[in-house]
């Protein structure tokens, strides 16, 4: 059995979400939060045979689709006015970024 962990854009997840149970997946939705951007994004906890990876692979690959955001400059603050960059600066998000796990034991009670 793996686990996989995939953090996802928010604009994405409800359809992810869908496609995952219509395909017989079980998921669980965590809101989370970026360290870089500071903002929402939306991780999946997802356990699997071995043999179904591929496929959950696939789903999330076609449900996520990478975007530009802008990062809003931050004002300087009590911080060091040096690195204040006063324009925002655009970076490109990926469409899902996918951790796969070994599960050494599942249990339900
Ligand atoms: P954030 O940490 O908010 O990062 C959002 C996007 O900002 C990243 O997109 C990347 O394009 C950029 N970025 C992140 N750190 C940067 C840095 N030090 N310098 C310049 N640009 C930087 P993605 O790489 O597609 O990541 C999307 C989200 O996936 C991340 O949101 C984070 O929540 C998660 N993530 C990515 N890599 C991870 C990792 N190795 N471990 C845990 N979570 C990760």
């Amino acid at each position: 059995m793996k686990l996989i962990i995939a953090v996802v854009q928010d604009k994405d997840s409800n359809r992810l979400l869908s496609s995952l149970v219509d395909h017989n997946f079980r998921a669980t939705k965590l809101a989370t939060t970026g360290g870089f951007l500071k903002s929402g994004n939306t991780t999946f906890m997802i356990g699997t045979d071995d043999i179904r990876v591929n496929k959950a692979l696939e789903i999330i690959k076609d449900n996520c689709q990478s975007r530009e955001q802008l990062v809003a400059p931050v004002s300087p603050m009590g911080g060091n006015a040096d690195s204040y960059v006063p324009y925002p600066v655009e970076v490109e998000v990926g469409g899902a970024t996918v951790f796969v796990l070994p599960v050494e034991e599942f249990r339900q009670f």
